[in-house]
């Protein structure tokens, strides 16, 4: 097992990570911009490196920074967490060609689901289900363009293959609207993402977003963790994800989670990564894989009992996995509302000084939060100051402890969507379950004030 690690991120995943090398019994270094110093994992640490000045192009991408900080440290591995450099196959390559272990998956396994074309390929062969569209990346002749298009089925989606978590999309909705939009998306895809392939997909009008969680280690095992339901969002930001998925029944869960297992198998993946559907009418359609440990990862943790960060560790210590799927049972339900310091319905930052913070606590709570009473909220980075997750013996179970644990929750001095999940909470069509990935914008439309 490692003996140091190097953890670059920040946040609540960055103490997520340090609890899981003090439970291994791993020295944690810590990195932090010139806007971090006052944060609780740096306080914690046995060392801590500053790695930069607040804004996170000249310190958490900072690839340089970040490996000198490996160096100088004597750390053996780098836990890049989730955003920033996670997913960037060229910092993975780096990692490993300056001697260090990259906690994640081979900068190949990174390019190949970076790129949705060739994931999408990948996934096809080895037996995923996915949305029907094109074979690979479109042609450029709109004869033939139109063609595919027909034979998919209006409406349909227009995709960047270097795009991914809603950037570079374009829904069709006519032959006449066609060539203009795969035009349109071919060019910003090339100014965003440096690559101006695109794909196309039928567009699915009312669809879940249901991921499938995998882990797997260096000698091609691999096991799911179930599923979770991600449909709570705006705009591709999610603030609610559960687990288990409602109303879907387990068996169709198993047979996609059997395809994913054979993927990773397939692939030769390593590490944590996440499977990303569209549920609609009873089937599971592959849109895109996430290579890292996901934010929400802690419902899986709670219905499994797994500790994913703790696994991701071990199997890149080259570790075997120390289960089987045989032994993987889902208990129980597990909710997790993500709290932002942002106005609970305009959707503003509220960076700021929090001047009270309360945490709930209680049977089946729990908090992932890196913030405290007198904590300065930086403006730099993302709005997330934590989550609360919650777990019980059914939905309904856990529902009311969420409510008793947003009850408890005070935070003051910043703005925080915490008023928002509490009426989300009491609302009855999320309490009856399966709500899909339009749903918040509606319940905002309509609830407008
Ligand atoms: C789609 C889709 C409908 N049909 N693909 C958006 C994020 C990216 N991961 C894929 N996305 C979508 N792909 C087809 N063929 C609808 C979305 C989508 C979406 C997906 C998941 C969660 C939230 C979403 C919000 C809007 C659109």
């Amino acid at each position: 097992m490692f003996k140091k690690i190097l953890v670059a991120n920040r946040g609540e995943i960055a103490l997520r990570i340090q609890r899981a090398c003090r439970e291994l019994g791993i020295k944690a270094v810590m990195v932090y911009s010139e806007a971090d110093r006052e944060a609780k994992y740096v306080k914690l640490a046995e060392e801590a490196v500053c790695i930069g000045p607040a804004p996170s192009g000249l310190s958490y991408l900072n690839m340089l920074a970040i490996i000198s900080a490996a160096e100088v440290t004597d750390a053996e591995a780098i836990h890049p967490g989730y955003g920033f450099l996670s997913e960037n196959a060229d910092f993975a390559e780096r990692v490993e060609r300056s001697g260090f272990q990259f906690i994640g998956p081979t900068p190949e396994s990174i390019r190949i689901m970076g790129d949705k074309v060739s994931a999408k390929q990948a996934m096809i062969k080895a037996g995923v289900p996915c949305v029907p569209g094109s074979e690979g990346e479109l042609p450029d002749d709109p004869v033939q363009i139109k063609r595919i298009a027909k034979s998919v089925g209006y409406p349909v989606i227009i995709k960047a293959a270097g795009g991914g978590g809603g950037r570079g999309m374009r829904v069709v909705h006519t032959e006449a609207a066609l060539i203009n939009a795969v035009a349109m998306t071919k060019n910003e895809a090339g100014i965003a993402f440096g690559n101006q392939a695109v794909y196309m997909e039928k567009f699915l009008q009312n669809p879940r977003h249901v991921e499938i969680q995998i882990l797997a280690d260096k000698y091609k095992n691999a096991v799911y963790l179930g599923e979770r339901d991600c449909s709570m969002q705006r705009r591709h930001q999610k603030i609610i994800e559960e687990a288990p998925a409602p109303g879907i029944p387990r068996k169709i869960i198993d047979r996609v989670g059997d395809r994913c297992v054979a993927a990773c198998k397939k692939i030769g993946y390593r590490g944590a990564g996440t499977f990303e559907f569209l549920y609609e009418d009873g089937e599971f359609y592959f849109i895109e894989m996430n290579t890292r440990v996901q934010v929400e990862h802690p419902v899986t943790e709670m219905t499994t009992g797994i500790d994913i960060v703790k696994t991701q560790i071990m199997v890149a210590a080259g570790e075997r996995l120390p289960f089987t799927q045989r032994q993987i049972q889902i208990r129980g339900h597990a909710i997790e509302c993500r709290l932002n310091a942002e106005d609970s319905y305009k959707f503003i930052p509220s960076p700021g000084r929090i001047t009270m913070w309360h945490p709930p606590g209680g049977p089946g709570v729990r908090v992932d939060s890196h913030v405290y009473t007198n904590y300065f909220v930086p403006p730099n980075y993302d709005s997330m100051i934590g989550k609360i997750i919650v777990h019980g013996d059914t939905r309904e179970q856990a529902l009311a402890r969420m409510r008793t644990a947003l009850g408890e929750t005070v935070v003051e001095g910043i703005n925080t969507n915490i008023a928002l999940h509490r009426e989300l909470m009491i609302d009855a069509k999320f309490m009856s379950g399966g709500t899909n990935i339009h749903y918040l914008e509606g319940w905002l439309a309509d609830h407008a004030r």
